[in-house]
This record gives structure tokens, sequence and C-alpha cells, in this order.
């Protein structure tokens, strides 16, 4: 008998296999740019508070999947120094708001990898030997090796975390799902710079039966894996 989480709209993961050896936690983008002062989306005018949110329960699941030894994965969306990937219309579009990518703001270049604006926040830090995947575009799949580490680490599970739920989370779980992954969206895990995005996000998952994989809380996930 395998073990189930509590979530919604069907008991996760489909089949029961959730082990450390087949699931992986993807922590996306807890940069400054998305979620501390002076970064990105501060610069946007966001609220900020609706980005930091997951932080706390954060901490939680990573103290609890590292000490039972799931693959931990954290996600960068950045550009290089050079901008030479960065498409012209992100760039022209950014500037729209004020927040133009590759331009200077109090945390360096904004998106630009190696920028002070771009590291993981120190809360959320990283710990040696865990996996780091730098994206220049939403999906941490495209223009990455995330699929090449998933299925040399036999995964067949993802947790997906981090910000923002309507754009990166919810463009890797959908790039996760076409290729055959189980997916679980994490809900007090995640934020948007919108919470009626947010919501709208958490909903579109549970459509069809899960047509994207299922949502259930950081409290409901861990209680199964510690069962
Ligand atoms: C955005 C992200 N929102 N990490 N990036 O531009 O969701």
């Amino acid at each position: 008998m395998g073990r189930t989480v509590n979530a919604d709209p069907y008991p996760y993961p489909y089949n029961r296999d959730l082990r450390p050896e087949n699931t992986a936690l993807i922590v996306i983008d807890m940069q400054t740019d998305f979620c501390g002062q002076g970064g990105y989306v501060d610069k946007m005018g966001y609220d900020l508070s609706l980005t930091r949110a997951p932080i706390e329960p954060l901490q939680k699941l990573l103290a609890v999947m590292r000490s039972l030894n799931y693959t931990i994965i954290h996600t960068r969306e950045g550009h290089r120094p050079d901008l030479s990937d960065l498409p012209e219309n992100k760039r022209w579009r950014s500037r729209q708001i004020g927040a133009g990518i590759g331009d200077p703001g109090p945390c360096g270049k904004i998106l630009v990898r190696g920028e002070p604006g771009w590291d993981i926040i120190p809360e959320l830090a990283p710990l040696p030997g865990e996996i780091i995947i730098d994206k220049p575009g939403k999906g941490a799949f495209y223009a990455t090796d995330l699929e090449l580490v998933l299925s040399r680490g036999g995964i067949q599970n993802i947790i997906l975390t981090g910000i923002t739920t309507d754009v990166c989370v919810h463009t890797t779980m959908r790039e996760a799902n076409d290729r055959g992954y189980e997916c679980l969206m994490l809900s007090d895990c995640t934020g948007a710079t919108d919470y009626g995005n947010y919501l709208a996000a958490l909903k579109m998952i549970k459509m069809q039966g899960g047509v994207f994989g299922a949502v259930a809380t950081s409290t409901d996930f861990i209680e199964a894996i510690q069962a």
C-alpha cells in the first residue's frame, strides 16, 4: 500500500507511489527580484507581502523534505550579462512598467545572472549539492537541462512551489504535466503579484478532474510524507 496526500481534486499521487526516490520538490524563483525590496517586482509596484507569503511555509517544508532525503531543485529566472538570451519584446514590455530587464536598479541589473537581485533570498538559500536550474524564460523546462536531470534521477512526481503562481510556477507545472510528470502544487508555498490571479491559478489546476495535477497545503503534504 502506498501513501497519498489529501489533495484537491484527488488524493495525490494518482498511483499512490510517493517516495523520496521518485519525487522532487521544485522551488521556483525565490529570488530578491521577485520578493525582495528594490527587486523587479518591487520596482513594478506590486505588493511584496504576496510574494513573500510562501517564505515561512517553504522553510518548514524544506527542513522536512531535506531530512527525508527528497530531491530538492531550485530555479532562478535571469539572463546572461550580455543579454544575448533576452527576447527584445520581453525587455520592451518590462520597460513599459518601469522595471526594464537588464537596466540598473537598487539590486543591480534587473533579472541579470550574477547580480544581487537575481540571487535566491538567504532565507531559502540552496544547500550544497542541491540542484539549481538557471532559466531564461518562465518555464523551467525551456532552454534548461531540467528534463535530463529529472529522468536521470528517476523522478515521476513533482511538488511545485515558489513564485509567481500564475506565471513561472504555472508555466513549469504545465510543461511538466505535458511530459507525464505527476504534479502537485502546494497552495501556501506559492504566491502571485495579484491575489485574484493566485486564486484563479489554483482553480485552473483543479478543472477537468485535475487538468494539470492537484493542489494541497504543505501541512497535508508534510503529514503524508512523515506518515
Ligand atoms: C515573472 C516569475 N512573474 N518567476 N516571473 O515574471 O513568475
